[in-house]
Parts: C-alpha cells; sequence; structure tokens
C-alpha cells in the first residue's frame, strides 16, 4: 500500500518534469517549437537530409519524432556523446517496444546502443509507415519512439506512442547486439560512425550542449526515481 502511494505520487512529477514522456504526450514538433530544441547542426554531408535528434535536450525523445521522408531520402540521426546509451531500433505497430519481425527473411535496422554517433536510414518505400523506438531498458515505455511516414489517421504517431506507454514497465529487456543492417521500407546505409561535432554531445552550440547536459542528469535522476517505484509497487 505505502509503495503504492509512493509509486502514484511519482507519476505526476514525472509528467510535470517531462511531459513528453507520455502521460502527458508533448504535441507532435511544428517549425516553431521544434527550434526551441536544441537541434544539432548537421554537418555540411548531410544538407537535404533529413536530421533527428536522439535524447533532444537530454529527454528521453527523438526531435522531431514524426518525420516524412520520400524514397532515396536520408534520415540521419544524432546520438549524444555523454550521458545513457540509446537505440534506434526498428518496430512493429502491433508490437510496440519490441523489433520488428523479419519479413522475407529481411529484418528490421537497428543502431543498436550508441553514444556520440550517427546513424543513417536510406529510405526505400515510402508507402508504408516504418516505426522505430529506442530500445534502452524503459525508454519506449517511456515513450521513446518514432515515426517515418506514418498516416495522419489510425496508426498515426501518437496512436504508436500511446501504445509504447502504455506498455510502459512491462517493457521486455532487449538483447542488443549491436548494429544491425537492412531494415524493411528503410534501410541502415552503414554502421553508426563518430559524430562529425567536434567537441561537443551531438554537434549543437556550447549553450545548448550544457543545458542538455543539465537536463540529462534530471531525466535519468527522475527515471531512476520513476524505476525503483515501479520495482517497489510490482513487488508490493
Ligand atoms: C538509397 O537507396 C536507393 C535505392 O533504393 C539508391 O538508389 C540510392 O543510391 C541510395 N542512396 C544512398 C545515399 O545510399
Ligand atoms: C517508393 O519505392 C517503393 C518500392 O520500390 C514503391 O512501391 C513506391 O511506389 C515508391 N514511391 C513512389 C512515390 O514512387
Ligand atoms: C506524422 O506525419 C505524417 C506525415 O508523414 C502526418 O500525416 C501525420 O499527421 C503526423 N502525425 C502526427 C501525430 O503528428
Ligand atoms: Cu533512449
Amino acid at each position: 500500500m505505502f509503495s503504492t502511494a509512493f509509486a502514484l505520487t511519482l507519476l505526476p512529477l514525472l509528467a510535470v518534469a517531462n511531459p513528453q514522456y507520455g502521460y502527458n504526450p508533448a504535441p507532435a514538433p511544428t517549425s516553431s517549437n521544434s527550434a526551441a530544441a536544441s537541434v544539432p547542426t548537421a554537418p555540411p554531408s548531410t544538407a537535404g537530409q533529413v536530421n533527428i535528434q536522439v535524447a533532444a535536450g537530454g529527454n528521453f525523445v527523438f526531435s522531431p519524432a514524426n518525420v516524412t521522408a520520400s524514397n532515396g531520402t536520408l534520415v540521419t540521426f544524432f546520438f549524444p556523446d555523454a550521458g545513457l546509451t540509446h537505440s534506434v531500433t526498428q518496430g512493429d505497430f502491433a508490437n510496440p517496444c519490441e523489433p520488428i519481425a523479419a519479413q522475407n527473411g529481411q529484418s528490421g535496422f537497428d543502431s543498436g546502443l550508441q553514444a556520440g554517433v550517427q546513424f543513417t536510414l536510406n529510405v526505400t518505400n515510402d508507402q508504408i509507415p516504418i516505426y522505430f523506438f529506442c530500445k534502452q531498458q524503459t525508454h519506449c515505455g517511456l515513450g521513446m519512439v518514432g515515426s517515418i511516414n506514418a498516416p495522419s489517421t489510425g496508426n498515426t504517431f501518437d496512436a504508436w506512442q500511446a501504445a509504447a506507454v502504455k506498455v510502459g514497465s512491462s517493457e521486455p529487456v532487449l538483447q542488443d547486439n549491436g548494429f544491425v543492417s537492412g531494415g524493411i521500407g528503410a534501410v541502415a546505409t552503414a554502421a553508426p560512425t563518430s559524430s562529425s561535432g567536434s567537441s561537443g554531445s551531438s554537434g549543437s552550440s556550447g549553450s545548448g550542449s550544457t543545458s542538455g547536459a543539465a537536463s540529462l542528469g534530471v531525466s535519468s535522476a527522475i527515471a531512476t526515481a520513476f524505476g525503483v517505484a515501479l520495482a517497489m509497487l510490482l513487488s508490493a
């Protein structure tokens, strides 16, 4: 009873500290609010690509999390080089927080758990929605998911994120086998490579890096408290 109350007390705290954790999901990024997030400066070679920041601002989110990309478009993910590792792992709308099953011998893409790298997908079929998530323990259940070419009705990005948050603490512990090439609808063009940003976490500006690092500490502490509370709840 006590631990249940303790866990429930933490839920609103979590939602307040990080609204995008899913209990009160943040709206999809727009051009105005994505400017507020510290999006890494894309290296010159990625001009014309779709760029997605992993763990934007130290929060367990992809930013932007829902993008459109036509055939042949490169989608590059920038991982922070401090704090926890994260992944870009292809998922399945029907089974959130688990890797998509192979189709016709083709497995989903998986960056593997990474820090300080960039990872690029090449869209090969823009007619199918591509769902992905972070396999780091607890992150998917906290809403760290994204989509490429998700529809505007039905299996939308919002529905995908809500399904992941519903999995919540029952998220399976996933083995990390490192980088897995291939993919369904988008393929990894190469293993993740060191981020071209010289000094900092994800190549963002100095002030952005600093605030990102600070809020990462807060997020990690909250996530840890959240995990402890859930563990107490489950063992009660
Ligand atoms: C992306 O894939 C298409 C084929 O699906 C290929 O023609 C194109 O060269 C690829 N782009 C890169 C940069 O690898
Ligand atoms: C993109 O490629 C897929 C697979 O070849 C194809 O089915 C689809 O029609 C292409 N999309 C467009 C807009 O041509
Ligand atoms: C996600 O992006 C697609 C375009 O790829 C758009 O149609 C859809 O409305 C967006 N969904 C959300 C929840 O923003
Ligand atoms: Cu993560």
